[in-house]
């Protein structure tokens, strides 16, 4: 007999290939009202999610038979831990085969953002340029980078930033020894000292709404700031402000507060560059996230050790 799994997630069709392989598959949304799940729930050993569910008690509630939670994604906020390991319900992730690909995509933000990509793409295919020249951007190399948590992700973006030359300081809940980077403990204080700011934090409430109103006065008219870690960690409302005033001078964003959707007056900002939470989704990336949640459902179902268990 295959174990029950439920996916209340899209996941790459390399996973979906390994469930049905081996396992009996359910779907289901993260929504599912109580009680519409009571034809399968009494079977259901393994719930497949990814970093941006919401897996909620209430849904843990109706799986009495649930043993563990594997995360298509790091970030596993949208979970809850507390609940899951009450109850002894294992939860596992996917880190550090996705740290490159992330770390690439917030150094493609920065310099899209600086040096105006998007807009002098936009400028030679509307045939502008033969009217004159396109307007100044802003250098990369040696300027300077605040990280707020040099974690996995942090640090590899750290890394990709040395090679520009840049002047790098961050900020986090612990020191990190044996980094060449300084470390500066207020935020505030991080903002107002370097040129882009590059949010890499985890999400969930010890994050919620970090960077605020405060922060981006601190960051200023020519501040740019990043955001490849989660939406959550940065209020939207006061960001838009911002950019609308011209209180910092620009944004580079891969996540939102409320994805997939992201608000109008964000989009209409000439002062921003958008990517849609794509910042693992390559195709090498999607395979090595897809091996690594298959292997640990096959070790809990054969009783080994998972391979990325969550701890807290
Ligand atoms: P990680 O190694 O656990 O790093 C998380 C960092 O957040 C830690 O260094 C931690 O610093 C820091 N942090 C916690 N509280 C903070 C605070 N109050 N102020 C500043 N920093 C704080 O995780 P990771 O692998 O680098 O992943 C980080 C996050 O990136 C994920 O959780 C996920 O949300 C996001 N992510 C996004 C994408 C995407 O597609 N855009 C893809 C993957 C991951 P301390 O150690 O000092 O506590
Ligand atoms: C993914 C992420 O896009 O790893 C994370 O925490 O947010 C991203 O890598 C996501 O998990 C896939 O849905």
């Amino acid at each position: 007999m295959k174990p029950h799994v439920l996916k209340v997630a899209h996941v790459p069709h390399f996973l979906d290939e390994h469930l049905n392989q081996h396992f009996q598959v359910h779907t289901a949304t993260q929504d599912a009202e109580p009680g519409s799940l009571s034809a399968i729930a009494p079977d259901i050993r393994a719930l497949v999610a990814n970093g941006e569910s919401t897996i909620r008690a209430t849904l843990l509630d109706q799986l009495p038979a649930l043993e563990l939670i594997a995360v298509f994604g790091v970030g596993y906020d949208g979970v809850d831990v507390a609940a899951a390991q009450a109850r002894g319900i294992a939860v596992t992730n996917t880190p550090d085969v996705l740290t490159d690909d992330v770390a690439d995509m917030g150094m493609a933000l920065l310099l899209t953002l600086a040096r105006r990509i998007v807009e002098a793409d936009a400028f030679v295919r509307a045939e502008q340029w033969p009217k004159g020249p396109f307007p100044w951007s802003r250098s990369v190399s040696r300027q300077k980078l605040g990280i707020v948590g040099l974690g996995r992700i942090g640090s590899a973006f750290a890394q990709r930033a040395a090679a520009f030359g840049m002047d790098i300081a961050y900020t986090g809940r612990t020191v990190k020894s044996g980094v060449p980077y300084r470390y500066q403990p207020s935020l505030a204080a991080l903002a107002e000292e370097v040129d882009f700011l590059a949010v890499c934090a985890h999400g969930g409430e010890s994050t919620r709404g970090l960077i605020d109103a405060k922060v981006l006065d601190a960051l200023g008219p020519q501040g740019l700031l990043i955001n490849i870690g989660r939406g959550s960690v940065v209020d939207e409302a006061a960001l838009i402000q911002a950019l609308q005033h011209g209180t910092i001078a620009g944004a580079g964003l891969d996540v939102f507060a409320h994805e997939p959707n992201v608000p109008a007056a964000l989009r209409a900002l000439p002062n921003v560059v958008l990517t849609p939470h794509a910042a693992s989704a390559t195709t090498q990336t999607r395979q090595a996230m897809s091996d690594l949640v298959y292997e640990n459902l096959a070790a809990h179902f054969a009783g080994r050790r998972l391979v990325t268990p969550v701890s807290n």
